[in-house]
């Protein structure tokens, strides 16, 4: 029996970069996660009959909201959910699903590298049937939706197991247990070269692959130590834990520090990785080199035409605003189309299905391709493996050529977590203001070239997002960005970045910090950082 049931409309539920994302307990207000739902549904047509793939990563309240999901979808009207074995699929294998069965669309259940548990973050977001996340188009019509919403549709019926593959009705729908991995690892075998993988780790190559205790545990798993013969343990933190056993389950240097110590120590296998908590991110440190985001993009795309998937080459590379421009060097070699977009992978969609661009990336720890329409954790990791196992070189080996090659765009993010959002939108509005008297200045002894705050027009479908972060540029091509996070779920973050070209052959292996101290103090002139935000120094710096 179908319910409607009547609900008071909450004014909060914006979906930010990556969907919406709050603390548990509030999501566990009366109807907050049944609002959302009902709203994404109101947004959507011709859904009749169709099929609705729902998973998430697993962590704590990820159960409770799929069997909400699942009695709505069947209350809407939906003709099949196909839903991850424990309620579990990582973020791109959630895109494979929706783009591999023909479904109408996903609801995704993770806040991603934000940390789990009953008083931490969750997060709900809707891809459409390309696989990848709603356009703002549609989010702001989400919004719209839950602004004005007054009742919702709900089954009456018992939970179901989600612990039992097969297929089960739920009042006249259709739900489908699947193997959360199965189909995402034939997805990677037809794209990279296994038998040359599998022969590399017979040969003795050793790796560490740090999973968080989130949703790449049973992936990485089953590709790399069942599939590619990688020494079992090979894979750490394997198991989805609902609160990732405490920790922050992002990929950079804070959060993942030891495999960062031992890629550093004496006993570092060949190669190191890890992956976030719903599968999307990627970290990447060869034996004594970590590789920032931006270059590992960079290095992805000068080499992908060495495994089989990218054979053919790349029509284009696309990347956000704040992610380093090395990627646009290695588009240049190759007379190719680089795409600046506006941070969050929304916006790679509208590129990947017109064939434009190939590769995709942002200096967060994301990088993917067009076999999804997310970012890709293990895609990448498979990929450098991939090219590691044709050039026969280390991950060190082919980062110091490529610098050699293209020169080196020495890069970092300083965030500043948990600040007052006031604080946090006076800096932004400060710098706003006088954008357009810097061009000419001297800020700590560098020339500003021209200062703007990035708006995107989408070449596909002509849509225009403004206010995308507010950008200076120093005469030379080095630049600081300075954008407000819009994933968080406390207070606001800053996150500047900085960004210095150097193509000097005997200037290439400096400190990343040090090569940038002069940009750090510019951006700090600039923005007025400590005074307005009250800390002297960023949270985390990746
Ligand atoms: C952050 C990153 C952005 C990424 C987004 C989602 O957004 O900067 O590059 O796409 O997280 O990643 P923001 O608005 O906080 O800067 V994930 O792994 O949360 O899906
Ligand atoms: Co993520």
């Amino acid at each position: 029996m179908i319910k409607t049931v009547a609900t008071t409309a909450y004014d909060d539920q914006k979906p930010g970069t990556s969907g919406l994302r709050k603390k548990v307990p509030h999501f566990q207000r009366p109807n907050y996660v049944q609002n959302f739902i009902q709203s994404i549904f109101d947004s959507l047509e011709g859904f009749e009959g169709e099929t609705l793939v729902i998973g998430g990563d697993g962590r704590y309240f990820n159960r409770e909201v799929i069997q909400i999901a699942l009695r709505m979808a069947a209350a809407a009207g939906f003709g099949k959910a196909m839903v991850g074995r424990g309620g579990i699929l990582s973020t791109p294998a959630a895109s494979n699903i929706i783009r591999k069965y023909g479904a109408f669309g996903g609801i995704i259940l993770s806040a991603s590298h934000n940390p789990g548990g009953p008083n931490e973050d969750f997060g709900i977001k809707y891809n459409a049937g390309n696989g990848g996340p709603a356009p703002e188009k549609l989010t702001d019509q989400i919004f719209a939706r839950t602004k004005e919403i007054t009742e919702y549709r709900i089954l009456d019926a018992p939970d179901l197991d989600l612990d039992t593959e097969g297929s089960f009705d739920l009042g006249g729908m259709t739900v489908e247990v699947i193997d959360p991995v199965a189909d995402y690892a034939e997805l990677m075998e037809s794209l990279f070269d296994f038998p040359a993988l599998k022969a590399m780790f017979a040969n003795g190559f050793t790796m560490s692959m740090d999973s968080m205790s989130a949703v790449t545990g049973p992936y990485a798993k089953e590709i790399l130590e069942n599939r590619l013969g990688a020494a079992p343990g090979t894979v750490k933190n394997a198991t989805p834990l609902p609160d990732f056993g405490g920790h922050h389950p992002d990929p950079n240097l804070v959060h993942a520090k030891e495999l960062h110590d031992l890629m550093m120590s004496a006993e570092a296998p060949d190669f190191g990785a890890a992956s976030d908590g719903d599968g999307d991110r990627n970290l990447i440190i060869g034996k004594g080199i970590f590789i920032s985001p931006s270059d590992s993009l960079a290095m992805l795309a000068a080499n992908a035409h060495l495994a089989p998937g990218y054979a053919a080459g790349l029509a284009g590379i696309a990347r956000s605003m704040p992610t380093s421009g090395a990627a646009d060097r290695v588009a240049e070699k190759f007379g190719i189309g680089l795409y600046e977009t506006p941070t969050g992978w929304k916006f790679f969609g509208n590129l990947l299905d017109a064939g434009m661009a190939t590769i995709c990336g942002e200096e967060s720890a994301g990088t993917g391709s067009n076999h999804v329409r997310e970012k890709d954790g293990l895609w990448a990791v498979l990929l450098w493996l991939n090219i590691l196992a044709v050039r026969g070189e280390s991950a060190k080996a082919i980062a110091e050529a490529h610098w050699k090659e293209f020169g080196r765009n020495y890069y970092a993010r300083h965030d500043y977590e948990g600040i007052d959002s006031e604080a946090a939108n006076g800096l932004m509005d400060a710098l706003r203001a006088k954008l357009a008297d810097l061009p000419g200045t001297e800020i700590a002894g560098l020339r500003v070239a021209a200062a703007d705050d990035f708006a995107y027009h989408d070449p596909v479908d002509g849509s225009v997002s403004s206010k995308q972060g507010i950008r200076v540029m120093f005469e030379g091509g080095s630049r600081v960005v300075f954008r407000l996070s819009g994933t968080g779920t406390s207070g606001a973050t800053l996150r500047v970045y900085i960004e210095r070209y150097e193509d000097d052959p005997a200037k290439l292996g400096e400190e990343t910090q040090a090569a940038l101290s002069d940009l750090i103090a510019a951006a700090e002139e600039v923005a007025d950082i400590s005074t307005r935000t009250g800390r002297s120094e960023p949270d985390v710096i990746t």
